[in-house]
């Protein structure tokens, strides 16, 4: 449905209550707009000037405009009282115990966001504000036993599908906010607060991308934009065997003729990052590029990208 009234797809557990918000809320505009809009039509007919029309000073002597107020204030009710304050309270209130869900700090900064990691030990290391340098975002000591297998990441949050996970949210220097679209969440991140926001991603992002994948036809003369940053998910072989556009390649306009004389008419292309950051709040001149990737993997790719993260850490 949400897809279909043209919302992002859905990726966390929470993701389609949001959206059911959002559809009804619309639904009553909707209703109330043609409404109104109606009556200020009929208004300016029955009473222009050409009609000489004359207004009853005293005004309307039924009720009707009323029963129609409460009806709407009634469904306002519904709406705020059964549907919104029971899904904000699950968002803020019914956040999962730590000791289930992966947990990470995130801090925002002009321009980037540093994502860090307790590491195995499950607890974050040390931060310091004085040991904060261009290579130590974070100002992690990694003197602290706790820190010596935290993990940094800067504009890249992985996490395992299926498991909630709660992000501790907070800024070095203004406010930013938190936007990652597909998974419906969106938190300020404000300096001197750490706020928690938690979701469950209930799908991978390259079952997301296998989703978002459609046939283009190989263009004839060069590669337009909009196919140009979207990538492939298989190899395409020619008749010899070789590969002429690997998986994960961005159509070219070089690789044109390749795929025409191997007989390839039409390629599969995704988005290549569909589930990214972003920043929701005008943060300063470099807000644009706060733009970060959300890579959510099976449970075993992920253990695998921990145990591959604390390798070049104790390199
Ligand atoms: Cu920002």
């Amino acid at each position: 449905m949400g897809e279909f009234l043209g919302l992002p797809f859905d990726a966390s557990a929470h993701g389609p209550l949001i959206d059911r918000m959002i559809i009804l809320v619309h639904w009553l505009m909707l209703v109330l707009f043609t409404g109104w809009g109606s009556y200020f039509v009929y208004v300016l007919l029955r009473f222009r000037r050409s009609r000489n029309a004359k207004a009853d000073y005293r005004g309307v002597r039924n009720h009707a405009s009323s029963y129609l107020e409460g009806v709407v204030a009634v469904i306002e009710a519904v709406l705020l009282i059964g549907f919104a304050i029971p899904l904000w309270s699950m968002r803020v209130n019914d956040i999962p115990p730590e000791t289930d869900a992966t947990v990470v700090r995130m801090v925002a900064e002009q321009f980037a966001w540093n994502v860090h990691y307790p590491g195995p030990d499950g607890v974050f290391g040390k931060t310091d504000i004085s040991l904060i340098s261009p290579e130590n975002p974070l100002g992690l000591d990694r003197n602290d036993p706790a820190a010596k297998d935290d993990i940094v990441t800067i504009n890249q949050l992985n996490l395992p599908v299926g498991k909630p996970v709660i992000i501790h949210l907070s800024s070095k220097d203004v406010i930013h906010s938190l936007n990652l679209p597909l998974f419906r969440v969106k938190q300020d991140a404000i300096p001197g607060q750490s706020i928690r926001v938690w979701f469950t991603p209930t799908v991978t992002t390259a079952d997301i991308q296998h989703t978002m994948a459609r046939k283009f036809a190989v263009p004839s003369g060069k590669v337009p934009d909009e196919l140009a940053s979207l990538v492939t998910l298989a190899d395409y072989t020619g008749k010899d065997g070789q590969v002429v556009l690997a998986k994960g390649a961005s159509l070219t306009d070089d690789v044109l003729p390749a795929l025409r004389d191997a007989g390839i008419v039409e390629v599969v292309l995704a988005p290549e990052t569909p589930t990214e950051i972003a920043c929701a709040q005008l943060c300063g001149l470099g807000h644009f590029r706060m733009r970060g990737f959300v890579t959510v993997q099976t449970a075993e790719e992920y253990k695998a990208w921990v145990a591959d993260q604390e390798a070049q850490i104790s390199q």
